[in-house]
């Protein structure tokens, strides 16, 4: 009996050894393809070509290099009518400057940190250690050069990583980074949304008395995003606020959303789409009617000033296809959404300030 009985056992462990080992083997594999961004690159085209339904017929561009300078610096900003603030930022604003590139394309990121700490530059997304923003701190007067190869395809974000964390990000260093894919998407009006939060007393607190998108309070209850009946609206929204996650909600409308603002992601439709710090969300809406839509982080940000809204005009028969309207070109509203941000925001930078 005892001999059957161990038999029995070792046949088990066996088999448990084995089911171990191949697990290992399994995420090792799965591990290996995602540390690749080559990999990860041919990884994406496959699937977001499966999953995003029908594209525009524009060949595909050619990989190539995108090269950006970002400069730590500190400035004094307005971040509602009554609130300035020192404020720690990539090249002058909050947030610091969109950064678009297409999957594939050569990144060379030089950051310069004028500031009198240690900072970095920490970026979602496929990359090697020797790049990831963490271990490389660069001290003041200092620059490091960040070089990789831009995968996956989506809502990506940039923002420092020297500790405390909190701290630096909510002073301001951080941003979006936006990887197209190699087939473009579909026309649409596209927006920048990056959802941050500032408080004056307490820069580590878990209850900020601020809440905004791109830098302002209410910046777009003030200043509506303007949409045409029919016209898709394609919003790329990057969390980076210190809150926990609220949803963000949309009036008059279901919306398409692709989880995580991954474009390998098969789109579900929502109402409210909760969105995590350190996470993103593509969201693709359209209206029927004309009217002001509005949206919000749902909860207690939206009356600490994530609050705004789309204004849903007809088109008239003079707009320009791929400049005002999106029909079958796409109109990027983000240069203008940076300029609302930098002139409501009105930076002065330290120096001037002596
Ligand atoms: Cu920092």
């Amino acid at each position: 009996m005892d001999a059957i009985f161990l038999g029995t056992a070792f046949q088990k462990t066996k088999s448990i050894v084995l089911i171990v080992l191949l697990g290992f083997s399994l995420n090792a594999l799965i591990y290996s393809n995602v540390e690749n961004s080559d990999a990860v690159a041919t990884t994406t085209k496959k699937t977001s070509d499966q999953a995003n339904g029908p594209r525009s017929t524009n060949p595909a561009p050619i990989s190539n290099t995108k090269e950006f300078t970002l400069i730590a610096e500190e400035v004094t900003l307005d971040i509602s009518p009554s609130k300035k603030i020192k404020a720690w930022t990539y090249n002058g604003s909050i947030p610091g400057p969109t950064l678009r590139v297409t999957e594939g394309d050569k990144v060379i990121v030089h950051f310069i940190n004028k500031l009198d700490l240690p900072h970095t530059i920490h970026f979602h997304g496929g990359h090697n250690g020797t790049v990831d923003g963490v271990f490389e701190i660069v001290a003041p007067n200092k620059t490091f050069t960040y070089e990789f190869v831009a995968a996956p395809s989506g809502a990506l974000m940039y923002h420092c990583h020297v500790m405390p964390v909190v701290e630096h990000v909510r002073m301001g260093l951080y941003g979006a980074f936006i990887v197209d894919p190699k087939t473009p998407l579909p026309p649409a009006k596209e927006y920048v949304i990056v959802f941050g939060d500032y408080d004056t007393k307490d820069i580590q607190t878990s209850d900020p008395e601020s809440a905004f998108y791109n830098g302002y309070e209410n910046i777009y209850y003030d200043n509506p995003l303007p949409v045409y009946v029919n016209e898709t609206a394609r919003i790329y929204m990057i969390n980076l606020s210190q809150l926990p996650a609220y949803g963000y909600h949309v009036h008059g409308t279901l919306f398409k959303t692709w989880v995580s603002g991954i474009l390998m992601n098969e789109p579900i439709y929502t109402q409210t789409w909760a969105i995590s710090s350190g996470d993103a969300a593509i969201f693709e809406m359209k209206w029927p009617w004309e009217g002001n839509y509005v949206f919000h982080q749902h909860g207690i940000p939206e009356d600490r000033g994530a609050m705004g809204y789309f204004n849903v005009t007809s088109p008239t028969p003079n707009l320009i296809d791929g400049k005002d309207i999106a029909i079958t070109k796409p109109v990027s509203m983000i240069n203008w959404q940076e300029n609302l941000t930098r002139t409501l925001q009105n930076a002065t930078a330290k120096a001037m300030e002596n």
